[in-house]
């Protein structure tokens, strides 16, 4: 009979003493939720845990319980081993002295003596014999704590614990499932097959508060279509066994520092929209963070927050100035029909069906990275949706601005959300059946009409290649977990 990944999985833990936990850079409610969990059920098991992350917790975290468990600035073995043969001699005393920025091990013998030959080096073995990393589509989403250590990855079996499907398989033992909604939900089959082998309960309030984090994180609170059947079973499970369900939505989704409400505000009212490509931005540059006295984590959520505002669109972009010129992008989609994670490989990224995320740098400034992303995201809505080729040209930016939503009329739109469905859908609706016969193509915004040249079907093959050396050019990776 065949083990599956999750008996393999528990098999291993069991044999293993030594154990690293390590999750993704600029860690997220479900990658610290899981590590966490985790590493309170190894503990518990008696094994000797270690759980890392390369970018500190936010503060936002810091209602649950032992976070500060997660180490963030980790070393990995650094040890440096002098041997000393001791055939010819037996060791009396050893004493060492630090002199001129030199450490002088002195070794004084019972009998006999010591000589230069007897002397060897090597380097500390690795102190952990399993490493389980979890909500990690590849290793180099570990950050600094792989690019620093990637010997460590190579000298003890590595458990791969993961729901993306971007995830390249990089364990020994490869538990990905890309159905479920978080890693956290993945991780209680596997505490609860460890609860049965060790004949122990180790779910308690805190452990499944959590496994309920993540859960709640990476559904945005069971909003987002990730969300299945069995992330409502699994996340009633977790509140049955005193999960803090209240907790977690008061802190996450209810406590704003004045500064994030700050932040928040400035980029809705950046927001542009582009009715041809379906699609709406916003951006944070370096002074949105400065004027509002906001940290860059204080815009987790925005990319929600624009998802809501926006009805009509498919693609949704937020773009954040990085430090040293580096442009981050998150993307959703409002539709299983247009893969995100397709989106964010244009650019060297990667993520899920409908929440992706990439990182460039290429050199120019933000605006200007910002808008040459665009362009390709509009290109690549254009073939999409059939659009002439020309779509992105002077016709459409007309009709952007025309549409340009302000507040008020944003909030009048979400208003007029339930009682009216038909008038929303009818923002950004382009008239389906130019795809076949009609020589013109229809797009109603309101009561405006505007028409543009015929759908074009067929793609030059010099696009497609212009396309493929783009993709080549940008390989700085970054992906949403
Ligand atoms: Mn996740």
């Amino acid at each position: 009979m065949k083990t599956t990944p999750q008996q393999q999985i528990v098999n291993l833990i069991k044999n293993k003493e030594k154990i690293l936990i390590i999750t993704h850079r600029k860690i997220d409610g479900d990658a610290l939720g899981s590590a966490l969990s985790l590493y309170k059920v190894l503990s518990e098991m008696g094994k000797e845990v270690t759980a890392v992350s390369s970018d500190p917790v936010p503060e936002m975290f810091n209602f649950i319980p032992d976070v500060e468990s997660i180490e963030t600035n980790f070393h990995g073995s650094q040890d440096f081993i002098i041997s000393l043969d001791c055939k010819d001699a037996e060791v009396d005393k050893l004493k060492y002295n630090l002199e001129d920025g030199k450490v002088n091990i002195i070794v004084s013998p019972l009998y006999g003596s010591f000589a230069e030959k007897d002397v060897s080096f090597a380097k500390g073995s690795n102190q952990f014999d399993l490493i389980i990393v979890l909500d990690s589509a590849d290793l180099e989403q570990l950050g600094t704590v792989y690019e620093k250590n990637t010997d460590l990855f190579f000298s003890a079996p590595v458990i791969n614990i993961d729901h993306h499907a971007s995830n390249t398989f990089f364990g020994n033992i490869n538990l990905v499932e890309i159905t479920a909604a978080s890693t956290s939900e993945i991780l209680v089959e596997i505490i609860q097959k460890l609860e049965k082998t060790e004949n122990k309960s180790f779910i308690d309030d805190d452990i499944a508060t959590m496994l309920l984090l993540g859960i709640i994180t990476d559904t945005n609170s069971f909003q987002n279509p990730n969300t299945t059947p069995k992330s409502f079973d699994v996340a009633a499970d977790l509140i049955d066994l005193g999960a803090r369900q209240q907790e977690i939505i008061r802190q996450i989704y209810k406590t704003k520092k004045l500064s994030t409400l700050k932040l928040w505000g400035q980029t809705l009212s950046k927001i542009q929209i582009d009715p041809v490509h379906r699609l709406v931005w916003s951006s944070i540059n370096k002074n949105d963070l400065s004027e509002t006295g906001a940290k860059p984590d204080e815009s987790e959520g925005i990319i929600d927050e624009l998802m809501s505002n926006a009805p009509g669109a498919e693609v949704i972009l937020l773009f954040k100035d990085n430090q040293n010129g580096m442009l981050g992008g998150s993307i959703r989609t409002t539709s299983a029909s247009i893969d995100a994670s397709q989106i964010a490989q244009i650019f060297g990224g990667g993520g899920h069906l409908q929440a992706a995320g990439f990182k460039i740098k290429n050199g120019q400034d933000f605006e200007e990275q910002l808008a040459d992303v665009l362009k390709k995201v509009k290109k690549f809505q254009a073939k999409r949706l059939n659009l002439p080729e020309n779509s992105s040209k002077s016709k459409v930016t007309k009709i952007t601005h025309e549409v340009e939503l302000t507040d008020e009329k944003i909030q009048k739109s979400s208003k007029q959300e339930d009682k009216n469905l038909t008038k929303k859908d009818a923002v950004l609706e382009v008239d389906k059946t130019s795809k076949k016969e009609k020589k013109s193509q229809t797009l109603n915004f309101g009561n405006k009409k505007t028409s543009t040249k015929p759908a074009k079907k067929v793609m030059h093959v010099s696009e497609k290649l212009t396309e493929k050396v783009s993709n080549s050019e940008e390989k700085n990776k970054s992906k949403e977990n």
